[in-house]
C-alpha cells in the first residue's frame, strides 16, 4: 500500500520553516483543515440536507447569502475561536471584522465559501484564507494590524470542494496540495511543491463583459483568439466562475485568469483581502505572477476590509503580456 503523509504530519514536520515558530501557526492551519473537512461533509450532502437555496438574508456586498455560505462561515469562525491562536477574523460574510479579544497573534481573512452562484448547481466551490501576524503586541487589534499589504502574509491557502476535495497552502516556502481521502478522513499530501508552467494556452475571463472591458484587456482577449501557430494561439477559453476552481486549473495546467475593472465593476469585482491577496501569494510561490495589470497585487496598501481590485493572474509570461498592454496603452493615452 502506498504511504501518504497527512496534512497534520506535514505541518508538524515543516514547523521550523514558519517565522516565529512556536507551534501557533501550525495549530491555526490544523484548525482550518478540520473546519474544511466539516464544510466538505456539508457540501457533499447539500442536495439531500435542505441546505441548498437562499438563506433569505443579504451579505455586506448586497448579495443574497446561501445556506451553505452561512454554514461554512459559522464552521470556520468557531474552529478559529476554539483554537485560540487567532485574535481577529475578517470574513466576506461580515461587514465588520470579528475581534476575538484573545491572546492570539494571528489575523485571518477568509472567504468561507466562494463561488456561491455555483452552489446550487453542483459545480466546484471553494474556501480562501489569508493569515497575517498582528503588528501590535497586545490590546485591541488596530487598523494597522488588519490592513496589511499582501506581502506580509505568513500563510495563505484554499480548499477546493470539487470532484475530489483539496487543501492547498503556502507559508512562503513553496506551495503544497493535499487531497482528502474520504475513507480515512484525512488530507494527504498529493501535490508536493506545485509549480505553475511559465506559459499556457488557456485564458479565463467572463467574456460576457467584453463590451465594458478596458482597452488593454479587449486587446489581449482579441489576441488570445487570433491564429498564431508559433505561440499556440488561438488559446482555449475556460471559465467556471468559481475563483478557486479556475485558479487551481491555472496552477496545474498554466494559463491566465482575469477579472479586470470595467464599466460595471469600476474597481473589479474580486475582494483584495480574502480573494486576491491569498491567491496572489500562492501563485507567486508557485512561480506565477499576479497584478492588477498595472501593479503587483501583494503591494497594494488596503484601506478597507472589503475593498475590490482588478486581478490578472497566472503563468508569468502571459501576465507580463497583459501588463505590457496596459503600459503601452497608458503611454499612448498620455501622449494624446
Ligand atoms: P462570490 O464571492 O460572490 O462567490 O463571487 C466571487 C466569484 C468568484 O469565485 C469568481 O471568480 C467570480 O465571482 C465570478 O464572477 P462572474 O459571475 O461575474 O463572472
Ligand atoms: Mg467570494
Amino acid at each position: 500500500m502506498m504511504e501518504f503523509k497527512t496534512l497534520g504530519q506535514f505541518i508538524i514536520e515543516k514547523q521550523e520553516e514558519f517565522p516565529f515558530a512556536k507551534g501557533e501557526l501550525s495549530r491555526l492551519l490544523r484548525d482550518i483543515g478540520i473546519a474544511a473537512k466539516v464544510v466538505n461533509r456539508e457540501v457533499n450532502k447539500a442536495g439531500l440536507a435542505e441546505i441548498l437555496g437562499p438563506y433569505g438574508q443579504f451579505n455586506v456586498q448586497g448579495e443574497e447569502q446561501q445556506k451553505l455560505d452561512v454554514l461554512a462561515d459559522k464552521e470556520f469562525i468557531s474552529a478559529l475561536k476554539r483554537g485560540g491562536e487567532c485574535c481577529y477574523i475578517a470574513s466576506e460574510e461580515h461587514e465588520e471584522g470579528l475581534d476575538l479579544s484573545s491572546e492570539g497573534k494571528y489575523i485571518v481573512c477568509i472567504d468561507p465559501l466562494d463561488g456561491s452562484s455555483n452552489i446550487d448547481v453542483n459545480i466546484s466551490i471553494g474556501t480562501i484564507f489569508s493569515i497575517y501576524r498582528r503588528k501590535s503586541s497586545s490590546g485591541r487589534v488596530s487598523e494597522e494590524d488588519v490592513l496589511q499589504q499582501g506581502v506580509h502574509q505568513v500563510a495563505a491557502g484554499y480548499v477546493l470542494y470539487g470532484s475530489s476535495t483539496m487543501l492547498v497552502y503556502t507559508t512562503g516556502h513553496g506551495v503544497n496540495g493535499f487531497t482528502l481521502d474520504p475513507s480515512i478522513g484525512e488530507f494527504c499530501l498529493s501535490h508536493p511543491m506545485m509549480r505553475i508552467p511559465e506559459n499556457g494556452n488557456t485564458y479565463s475571463i467572463n467574456q460576457g463583459n467584453f463590451i465594458n472591458f478596458p482597452p488593454a484587456i479587449k486587446e489581449y482577449v482579441k489576441m488570445c483568439q487570433e491564429e498564431n501557430l508559433e505561440s499556440g494561439r488561438p488559446y482555449s477559453l475556460r471559465y467556471i466562475g468559481s475563483l478557486v476552481a479556475d485558479l487551481h486549473r491555472t496552477i496545474l495546467k498554466g494559463g491566465i485568469f482575469m477579472y479586470p475593472e470595467s464599466v460595471r465593476h469600476r474597481k473589479g469585482k474580486l475582494r483584495l483581502m480574502y480573494e486576491c491577496n491569498p491567491m496572489a501569494f500562492i501563485l507567486e510561490q508557485a512561480g506565477g505572477r499576479a497584478s492588477t495589470g498595472k501593479e503587483r497585487i501583494l503591494e497594494i496598501q488596503p484601506d478597507e476590509l472589503h475593498q475590490r481590485t482588478p486581478l490578472v493572474i497566472g503563468s508569468s509570461a502571459m501576465v507580463l503580456v497583459v501588463e505590457k498592454l496596459y503600459a503601452d496603452i497608458g503611454k499612448i493615452a498620455q501622449s494624446t
